[in-house]
């Protein structure tokens, strides 16, 4: 319709000003650009509203359309923050600053870790945008939000259809003043393999220059050899390296244990060695007890220089606990989720958490009503992902047992259910900690937590105990995800696989000793930019480019469904999700200053072919999309 347009123009047809003609009648070409937007809006709203979205196919649905409710506005520029003072100070003076402070520093998990362990990850950009103004301009108190990362990453692309990039980007122009925090899995980047180092480093800068603050990097076996190359990525992109203890097993426990506080004590300090900034002691199922958090927290405060932030899960309930006696014992700063997204297999309740730290000598300072306001707005847009909820109602001391990610706890369950196993989940549950202890006792977090699962659910579903899977006599067909854990390309563990089990898994085939990336050749970034841009058939910006090296194939098809569809990040969640209802009317904001108000007036029958015709008003004009009806 654009070149129709030109090509129709008198001025154009007489040959003259070619170039002048575009730049002198832009509104041509703006009105052309927006009908396009507006039409491939429509596309997706109408094959939405007409087969709905797979993703919630068989889920729950909300009982509301309502959007969530905002806090009051506000005036004025967002004060100053953890930002300001981080940029102000640089890396090290900032780590000092935080061990200096008296208040304990909190962070904000909403953004990212709550949404991953509640809703399986699934929080769309426009939700997280919609609020972070009333972040930057009513909690400046705040140390972080954790808002990327994780699992955030993938399923962004896989099953938001959005680019995570400009996730990171559309929040960083609304928070100005407080710091970022993303979860990154050190060698496995935001992935669930080992990437090339120069991948991992190349992906930190892009991370950093998008405006990503503080990294916390981990190994999912605590093997320090394996986080040096993203630590070091960090320190030199100018980020803070917040590197991580992961916190596994009973600290505590009377009968030897390998996981004790000299293990603890002796990562944290190889850690210090190795450049980072701060320690985080990530306890990502939620199984440091309250005296043991007390004791590590008291002993790193003597035994490393730098400044200790403690992350767990509310899965027993109880991690409230964990967190306060943490604080007590001198830990600088803490995660926590806002109320509406706590508890469970998330973070423990940060408003609980200010609460009760109120008029000690450890307040955090933040504004209460802010909290409160802000909160609101978390549970009224929980309620559009009612059907990624998962089905548990409470606390259970079972994670002492089994002792799995919060943030894998719902999603194995949900496997569970994919296999017709979901009532036999206690099963599964115990054969997760009978893998455990097959495997030699590992940390279990992305990706090694997710080997494990697999290895559980197949030990249920295929009746296995542990006894079959070690008998050498007893054949077995291991997942892939077990061979490559046992042939090394996750890492070693602090003393190596339990070797009978290795040689059974591997059946002959070699396994290696070194950190994985070691080995794997460098990625020639030129070249695969010039593959993705053949394959998306089109330019592939710097941080496209990240995306595809880190899932190709997810990348791909996300692109693929940018250009038919638009930037669907525009989208109500509840449209992205459902579909329109007849008589509703949206704006879309599209653009700055340039929105669009779609009205979905009705569908047609359909016809012999399957047909349907979607009736619509795009700004007032009437538009019919063509939808093919499924099943
Ligand atoms: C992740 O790697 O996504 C985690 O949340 C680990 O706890
Ligand atoms: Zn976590």
């Amino acid at each position: 319709a654009f070149l129709e347009n030109v090509i129709n123009h008198p001025q154009f047809r007489d040959g003259s000003y070619i170039t002048r003609f575009i730049d002198e009648t832009p509104e041509l070409f703006h009105f052309s650009k927006r009908r396009d937007r507006g039409t491939r809006l429509l596309r997706y709203i109408a094959e939405t509203t007409v087969n709905g979205n797979a993703e919630v196919a068989g889920r729950s649905v909300p009982d509301t359309r309502q959007p969530a409710q905002l806090p009051s506005p506000f005036a004025g520029e967002a004060p100053v923050g953890s930002r300001q003072l981080f940029q102000q100070l640089g890396a090290e003076g900032f780590s000092r600053w935080m061990r200096e402070q008296k208040q304990a520093l909190i962070t904000d998990t909403t953004m990212r870790d709550a949404h991953q362990s509640l809703l399986a990850t699934r929080m769309r950009s426009r939700d997280l945008w919609t609020i972070a103004p009333y972040y930057a301009a009513q909690l400046p108190q705040l140390f972080s939000l954790e808002c990327w990362g994780g699992a955030t990453f993938d399923v962004a692309m896989r099953f938001l259809k959005e680019d995570p990039w400009e996730r990171l980007h559309g929040l960083r122009e609304r928070v100005p003043n407080i710091l970022f925090q993303m979860l990154l899995r050190g060698a496995n980047a935001v992935g669930y393999t080992s990437y090339p180092d120069n991948v991992v480093r190349y992906f930190v800068q892009q991370a950093v220059a998008a405006g990503m603050d503080v990294f916390r990097v981990f190994d999912s076996l605590n093997w320090v050899e394996n986080m040096r190359v993203a630590m070091d990525a960090v320190i030199e992109a100018g980020g803070f390296c917040e590197a991580t203890v992961c916190y596994t097993g009973d600290m505590l426990a009377p009968e030897p244990n390998k996981y004790d506080l000299g293990y603890y004590v002796k990562m944290a300090k190889a850690l210090e060695a190795a450049g980072a900034h701060a320690i985080a002691i990530k306890d990502m199922a939620g199984v440091a007890r309250p005296a043991a958090i007390r004791k590590l927290v008291l002993t790193l405060r003597e035994e490393v220089g730098l400044p200790l932030h403690f992350h767990t899960h509310d899965t027993s309930g109880i991690a409230a606990a964990s967190v306060l006696a943490a604080v007590e014992a001198g830990c600088d700063a803490v995660d926590a989720a806002m109320d509406a997204m706590s508890g469970l297999t998330s973070q423990p309740n940060l408003g609980s958490i200010v609460a009760a730290l109120r008029d000690t000598d450890r307040d955090p300072g933040l504004d209460v009503q802010a909290l409160r306001a802000v909160s609101r707005y978390w549970e009224g847009v929980r309620r559009h992902y009612a059907g990624f909820e998962s089905d548990i109602r409470s606390g259970t001391a079972d994670v002492y047992r089994h002792a799995m990610p919060g943030g894998q706890y719902t999603n194995l369950r949900e496997q569970a259910r994919s296999l017709g196993i979901e009532h036999r989940w206690e099963e599964v549950a115990e054969a997760y900690a009978q893998v455990n202890e097959l495997f030699g006792d590992i940390v279990k977090v992305t990706p090694t937590s997710k080997v494990v699962g697999d290895m559980a659910l197949m030990m249920v579903t295929q009746g296995l105990t542990p006894a079959d899977v070690s008998d050498p006599a007893r054949e077995i067909a291991f997942p892939e995800s077990v061979v490559q854990l046992f042939r090394g390309e996750l890492g070693q563990p602090p003393s190596g696989w339990p070797v009978e089990l290795q040689k059974k898994v591997l059946a002959g085939a070699e396994a290696f000793t070194v950190r994985p990336g070691a080995d794997l050749p460098p990625a020639d970034l030129d070249a695969v930019r010039i593959e993705a841009a053949t394959k998306a058939d089109r330019a592939i910006s710097d941080t496209e480019l990240a995306s595809y090296l880190m899932y190709p194939k997810v990348f791909l098809d996300y692109a693929r469904q940018r250009s038919q569809y638009g930037n669907l990040s525009v989208l109500p969640t509840p449209v992205f999700w459902y579909g329109m209802e007849s008589g509703e009317d949206i704006t879309l904001d599209i653009d700055r200053g340039k929105s669009l108000i779609v009205r979905y007036l009705t569908a047609s029958e359909p016809d012999a072919e399957g047909q349907v015709k979607v009736f619509f008003e795009l700004n007032g004009q009437s538009r019919t999309v063509r939808v093919t009806k499924k099943g």
